[in-house]
């Protein structure tokens, strides 16, 4: 990929530029929560965005994506805002330091990813931690924090993109570290380093290919939904909800409304049991949490479909630890967590069954955990 880069750079723009990268996430448990203020436990993934980008000395940014084939050209000042969804990303990356007092004069770039898109492994948040990585460093010599940074690619994704995120996915690319998947506190933002490598077991993702899209999505109405029953219980968010309460409202809630917060309230719980059960080696309560989870995404949350559902029933039959479905929902990747001696088979029949479904092959990508945004060369 970086040469491929480093070509059309030269291609586009002659000479070279400084190469960044940062990568996609996954989420062991933890889903919905970031925005109710709950706990996540990301890790960042070996699928990266990387660009090579190099200050041209005027205020337009020129970009091209080598993936979409594709050119954009922006000034920036609001009204400037490009009417490619993808270059949406990159103008709002540079809006967002500019309206937080940061530097962004014009540049020209060059990017490629192998991040999947609309599996659910944020693809958009790589894309944003690489820009406003790179941007950081070139123009404003590194003083902006990384949890700004994290934030800048959030309300990249309010501001310009229409989705009401949480801040998981940026954070997680942003702070990414090989080897480690970290539990994040969403509403003190405080953060643990968890060292993940759990012997005699693999994570895999089984990705449906039914293309996950959160822009105008039912993914803000669950936001909303959300936030309501907080209103209601008077608390700032769901974090501060206790199952008792939610109960003792019910009458005054929407039976809709209600199932979101049950979820909501019960998941918050589960990712700190997962932690409790990895600090113990005890990876089948580990496992049995996810589909726990898988459960209360599918009735009570209502962000999967019909193929997830069926990826995790033959992980079920084919005695996978743990699975669920991962990220946003709505298409996408189940997350499975497999005991070593019956990967094979897993692997064998979720293909094989879910072909036979649906005339095509899901994907399967192991997860290494890796690092986050960085630099790769001067
Ligand atoms: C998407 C969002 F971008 C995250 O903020 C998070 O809410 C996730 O869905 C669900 O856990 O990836």
């Amino acid at each position: 990929m970086k040469e491929k880069i480093q070509e059309e750079f030269k291609k586009h723009f002659g000479g070279k530029g400084t190469l960044y990268a940062s990568a996609g996430r996954i989420n062991l448990i933890g889903e919905h929560t970031d925005y109710n203020g709950g706990f996540v436990f990301p890790g960042a993934i070996d699928k990266v965005i990387m660009a090579e980008i190099r200050p041209n000395k005027t205020d337009k940014v020129r970009v091209y994506s080598i993936d979409i084939d594709d050119n954009a050209e922006f000034e920036l000042n609001e009204e400037d805002a490009p009417k490619q969804q993808w270059a949406r990303y990159i103008f709002g990356i540079c809006r967002e330091i500019i309206k937080r007092g940061g530097t962004v004069k014009g540049f020209d770039a060059v990017f490629a990813g192998n991040v999947p898109l609309g599996a659910g492994l944020s693809s958009s948040a790589a894309l944003e931690s690489c820009f406003a990585f790179a941007l950081n460093d070139l123009f404003n010599g590194n003083t902006i924090d990384k949890f700004e940074l994290a934030r800048i690619g959030q309300s990249t994704e309010h501001n310009y993109c229409g989705v009401n995120c949480g801040i998981m996915d940026q954070f997680a690319s942003v702070f990414g570290k090989k080897g480690n998947l970290m539990r994040l506190d969403c509403r003190s933002m405080e953060f643990e380093y968890f060292p993940f490598n759990p012997r005699g077991y693999k994570l895999v993702l089984v990705d449906s290919v039914v293309k996950h899209e959160l822009v105008d999505s039912p993914y803000n109405k669950r936001r909303q939904s959300c936030e309501r029953v907080a209103k209601r219980l008077g608390v700032e968010t769901l974090r501060d909800a206790t199952k008792e309460a939610l109960d003792a409202a019910k009458s005054d809630i929407s039976a809709e409304d209600y199932s979101r917060a049950k979820f909501v309230i019960e998941e918050k719980e589960r990712v700190l049991d997962v932690c409790d059960a990895l600090n113990r080696g005890d990876y089948e309560t580990v496992g049995q949490l996810m589909y726990a989870t898988h459960n209360g995404l599918s009735k009570d949350y209502e962000v999967s479909c019909e193929e997830l559902d069926f990826l995790n029933d033959i992980a079920k039959e084919c005695g996978v630890t743990g699975s669920r479905i991962m990220g946003g929902g709505f298409g996408g990747c189940t997350i499975n967590l497999v005991a070593d001696d019956k990967y094979s088979h897993f692997i064998e029949e979720a293909t094989k069954r879910f072909n036979e479904k649906y005339g095509h092959e899901p994907k399967i990508y192991d997860v290494v955990i890796s690092d986050g945004a960085r630099k790769i060369t001067e």
